[in-house]
């Protein structure tokens, strides 16, 4: 397998999850203003959509979205039980999260990003991403991970795009167990090892 990725951006949700699977697979990383890869490939024409992440399976078939990447890779060794059963209960909790990480957390830091967007603007979306910092803060009061005490995917992808609040001097040390969450996960190895394979350490 091959994962298309950038340093820094969501594609490191499911690098951290083919490194917590101990799967093999090739990083290559793409140039997101240029849209070449370090392989010298047109990154177009292996994603259409022009982003990262995308998964390369070794029959050529190219798997897109991150949410799908990671529920395909974990359902490769669901022994490592990073993800629920399909077709239980708790995997639709799961989708719920993945969902909700998706469309409010990482979208919602979308804006964030855009230098043609006043900062007053911005305030009006952060004002927003703290609503959903609170709802987060309240599960991980509770518990160590989004699905109660152990790791799953959508602990991959929300530890990645919170990584993204430094970009925009967000203090989340009123969210004390969100910023518990962040340093537990930083730790564990596949996460170092991504890390440090993105030169992001
Ligand atoms: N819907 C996609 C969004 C992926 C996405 O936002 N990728 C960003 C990095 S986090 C990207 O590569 N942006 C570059 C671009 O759109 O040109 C997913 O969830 O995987």
């Amino acid at each position: 397998m091959k994962l298309y990725f950038a340093p820094e951006t969501c594609s490191l949700s499911p690098h951290i999850v083919l490194r917590e699977l101990g799967l093999p697979f090739e990083l290559i990383k793409v140039n997101n203003k240029t849209k070449i890869t370090a392989t010298g490939e047109d990154f177009w024409q292996i994603n259409p959509k022009g982003y990262v992440a995308a998964l390369q399976l070794d029959n050529g078939q190219v798997l897109t979205e991150g949410t799908a990447i990671v529920q395909y890779l974990a359902d490769l060794k669901p022994e490592a039980t990073l993800a629920p059963l399909n077709g239980t209960w708790e995997r639709v909790r799961l989708q719920e999260w993945l969902s909700f990480i998706s469309s409010e957390i990482h979208s919602g830091m979308s804006p964030l990003f855009n230098r043609d967007i006043p900062e007053d603007v911005k305030d009006i979306f952060k004002t927003k991403l703290y609503k959903r910092f609170d709802f987060i803060e309240q599960t991980l009061a509770e518990h160590d991970y989004l699905l109660g005490g152990s790791f799953s995917i959508a602990d991959a992808y929300l530890f990645t795009v919170l990584r993204w609040v430094k970009f925009f001097a967000i203090d989340l040390s009123p969210w004390i167990s969100i910023v518990k969450y962040c340093d537990r996960i930083q730790r564990r190895p596949s996460v170092v090892a991504a890390l440090q394979a993105e030169a992001l350490v």
